[in-house]
């Protein structure tokens, strides 16, 4: 793809436009970024950027940057909706993600991870299990580090593994892993999507530029998945913790089996540190992208067993007065709520945090089981109350620490103090981090 000359907008200056503004100017393009944002909200990325030739639209968009550009590249965090992306488009220009652009100069196979939960720990996981092979792989995305600052680099790698999102997926035209995929689906970000069909839209086209070349790696026990998978150009490469299965991977009587056209490899469970159901599907999935990969399956369930959790996901902080306190502060919908509710009994369940539209019913069932006190927190506490809080004991509390304190006043010995909020974190906090560590210096300092 030519870039030399080419009068590119980068829209959007946080992590990704950063990124994607360094790489297009360094291959000659006349880059202008624009962000909403002012100058000093902006400090830290300009610093970033202070030894590139890059024109600067900062404090809002004009117009005449997007209906003139030759090519817009847009941040996840940028609707597709805007009203400046619809003139464009109209005006015929192109526009493109991030994982477009970079996706365009990477050559050598990825695998491409996405579902509602579980994308950072089998995005995680399989970088490992490819590592752990000997291959030298670049893991990015959505977890955190944009595609192209490995195009950036020039590093030489043999794999690359990709975490992600409906956001990075609005703006793709050529993309296309050799190995996809959909883990599950749940509703969440109905805050940027106008309804759920348009978020799992947006979800599946990781799969619309796949041929029969290629896999989809598939939740066979998740009907929507499954359903939509029927229609997929991609060899079909089904994961099921309840089914048997012909081709695929499955988990029966403690093993991990693994069958692709007609060889079969077998991994007992038994000393896999990853604890509880969903990991078990994530382990499935991860070891699936590898092995389609090119991944030796002694290697690969040798890194997957020893692979342990990560930090914010069912995460054990301390045991005081014969109740434990756990913090799942990742839990920012409804679907990774469900995983930790099934996980525990006697549960407190400290939840809450910004509303991102969808509903909190498909929690019923489980609070109605297993929660015998429900604290909330945050915008989202009067919603959750309606739809929740005639099901159980329900407390609202005005902070984290409230909330905590409250908990270990009302939870029994022998009970769970589980906070798994069901909502995103920034209308108090940062950041899913910092909404944990404030949950476990409250919970230290009882
Ligand atoms: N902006 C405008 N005009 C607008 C809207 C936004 O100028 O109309 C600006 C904002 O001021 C901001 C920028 O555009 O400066 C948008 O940045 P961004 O939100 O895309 O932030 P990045 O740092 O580039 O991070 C993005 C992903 N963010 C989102 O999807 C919201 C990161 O995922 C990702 O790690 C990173 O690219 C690298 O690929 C984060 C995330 O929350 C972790 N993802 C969602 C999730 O996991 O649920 C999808
Ligand atoms: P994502 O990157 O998709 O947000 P994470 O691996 O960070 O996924 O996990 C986010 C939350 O979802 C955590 O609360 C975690 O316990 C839960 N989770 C992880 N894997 C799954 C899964 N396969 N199904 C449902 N929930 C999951």
């Amino acid at each position: 793809m030519e870039l030399n000359n080419k009068n590119i907008l980068v829209v959007g200056l946080a992590k990704t436009g950063v990124a994607c503004a360094r790489f297009l100017a360094a291959r000659g393009a006349r880059v202008t970024v624009t962000d909403m944002r002012d100058e000093s909200a902006l400090a830290s990325q300009l610093a970033e950027l202070a030894a590139c030739d890059i024109r600067k639209v900062l404090g809002s968009h004009d117009e005449r940057d997007f209906t003139g550009a030759d090519l817009i590249v847009v941040s996840p965090g940028v609707p597709q909706d805007h009203p400046l992306l619809k003139k464009a488009a109209a005006a015929g220009r192109e526009i493109v993600s991030e994982i477009e652009l970079a996706s365009r100069f990477i050559e050598v196979p990825l695998a491409a991870i996405t579902g509602t939960n579980g994308k950072t720990t089998t995005t995680t996981l399989a970088g490992e299990i490819f590592k752990g092979n000997g291959y030298r792989t670049f893991v990015g995305g959505n977890i955190g580090n944009p595609l192209i600052e490995l195009v950036e680099s020039g590093e030489p790698v043999d794999r690359v593994v990709a975490e992600i999102s409906s956001f990075q997926l609005e703006w793709i035209s050529t993309f296309r892993p050799q190995v996809a995929a959909l883990l599950n689906l749940s509703e969440d970000h109905l805050d940027r999507y106008a309804s759920y069909q348009e978020y799992i839209d947006a979800k599946l086209r990781i799969f619309e530029n796949q041929e029969a070349t290629d896999f989809a790696v598939v939740n066979r026990d998740d009907a929507l998945v499954w359903r939509y998978a029927q229609g997929l150009r991609a060899h079909l490469f089904p994961f099921s913790r309840k089914q048997e299965l012909a081709e695929g991977i499955f988990h029966r009587d403690g093993v991990i089996v693994y069958r692709h056209n007609g060889r079969e490899e077998r991994f007992p469970t038994k000393g896999i540190r990853l604890q509880g159901v969903h990991n078990l599907e994530n382990i499935m999935a991860a070891l699936a992208c590898a092995l389609l990969l090119g991944c030796r399956p002694d290697a690969s369930f040798e890194a997957a067993q020893g692979f342990g959790a990560l930090h914010h996901r069912m995460e054990f902080v301390a045991e005081k007065n014969g109740v434990r306190y756990y913090e799942d502060s990742k839990a920012t919908n409804v679907g990774s709520v469900e995983k930790a509710l099934e996980s525990f009994d006697a549960i407190t369940l400290i939840a809450g945090g910004k509303d991102k539209g969808g509903s909190y019913a498909p929690l019923a069932p489980l609070v109605r089981e297993r929660v015998r006190h429900l604290v909330l927190i945050g915008e989202a506490a009067g919603r959750m109350q309606a739809e929740l809080g005639n099901l159980t004991d329900t407390r609202l509390a005005a902070t984290l620490e409230e909330a905590v304190a409250l908990a270990a006043q009302i939870t029994e010995p022998g009970g769970t103090v589980l906070m798994s909020p069901a909502c995103s974190s920034f209308d108090m906090f940062s950041g899913y981090e910092e909404r944990a560590q404030r949950y476990i210096a409250a919970v230290k300092a009882l």
